[in-house]
């Protein structure tokens, strides 16, 4: 049984059913953001997820224990070096006490579904990869989704993957895709993935309802935000640079866990650190979003 460690005042908000937003770790290591970035990251979701009135709680192993919830003095081992850290990696994790292991989105969700925190906030998912078919690469963020009673607000998934399939997936697992403010699925860095949403809301509170009344009480909702019109990145110029990113992959014989965090260091050298600034304001603005809607699910 996975029982997290909670910090005081992530269990203080829970005691008291207040608003908390679970974060990942992989995005705060140098897996998905280089140095000092992630660091930056790391305090502009918390403080966003504050300036909103809620508690951030972020979710990592270390040494070798499950936590929800970390201390101030705790960022600076969670922006160092990081093993990756799926939801089936937990157990290992835990057992081998590593030291750092960052959560992935299904790691992270399965935290925060043992934690009692509703809502979760990421940059992007993982999703069905391009050439699924051949591979069977298909994160396993998706299936997590599918199995914990958990929020997830992201800025959709990157145009690496295949995001129709990725949304095939969604349906036969039962996820419900609330597009926020927006008809299309986001691919992060654009707004639009030229695939829509089943369902578009336009509040917090609206998200909160649908989470409550949905019909299994072991199911996830996703909310897909749309990254903030200023930041977006140019589409087409994004196209030739994951195009690149993905043939590098294949040509150096990338398989598995590996496959991300290869082709996102490659897509930062390759766009040369224009993609961290967006990359930022998207996750930023997903963390004062999921913020919103713990407030929303907690009155
Ligand atoms: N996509 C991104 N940035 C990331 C990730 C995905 O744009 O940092 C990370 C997240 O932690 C996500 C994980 O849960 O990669 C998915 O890995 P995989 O594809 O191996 O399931
Ligand atoms: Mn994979």
């Amino acid at each position: 049984m996975l029982i997290p460690v909670l910090s005081s005042e992530v269990a203080d908000a829970l005691g008291a059913s207040g608003p908390v937003v679970a974060l990942e770790s992989t995005i705060f290591s140098h897996l998905g953001l280089p140095s000092p970035h992630n660091r930056d990251a790391l305090e502009r979701c918390c403080r966003a997820v504050r300036d909103a009135g809620a508690v951030p709680a972020v979710t990592a192993v270390i040494d070798g224990v499950a936590r929800v919830g970390i201390e101030p003095d705790e960022h600076d081992l969670i922006c160092g070096p990081a093993r990756k850290m799926a939801e089936r990696d937990l157990g290992v994790a835990i057992a081998q006490r590593w030291p750092i292991g960052a959560t992935t989105v299904s790691a992270a969700v399965a935290l925060a579904a043992a934690a009692g925190v509703g809502v979760f906030a990421t940059g992007g998912i993982g999703g069905v990869h391009r050439g699924a078919e051949i591979t069977g690469d298909i994160s396993a963020d998706l299936d997590a989704l599918a199995n914990h009673p958990v929020i997830t607000v992201c800025a959709g998934a990157k145009a690496f993957l295949d995001l129709g399939r990725t949304l095939e997936y969604l349906e036969t697992a039962g996820v419900a895709v609330l597009g926020w403010r927006h008809d299309d699925f986001p691919a992060f860095y654009t707004r639009s993935s030229g695939h829509a949403v089943p369902h578009r809301v336009e509040s917090a509170s609206e998200v909160a309802a649908i989470h409550l009344a949905r019909g299994r009480d072991r199911v996830g909702v996703l909310v897909a935000v749309p990254i903030p019109e200023a930041d977006e990145l140019d589409a087409a110029y994004l196209d030739a640079v994951l195009d690149a990113s993905l043939a590098d992959a294949e040509r150096s014989g990338i398989v598995g866990a590996q496959v991300t965090p290869f082709i996102l260091s490659r897509i930062a050298e390759a766009t040369s650190g224009a993609s961290i600034p967006a990359n930022l304001a998207l996750a930023e603005h997903n963390a004062a979003v999921a913020a919103a809607i713990a407030v929303a699910l907690a009155n």
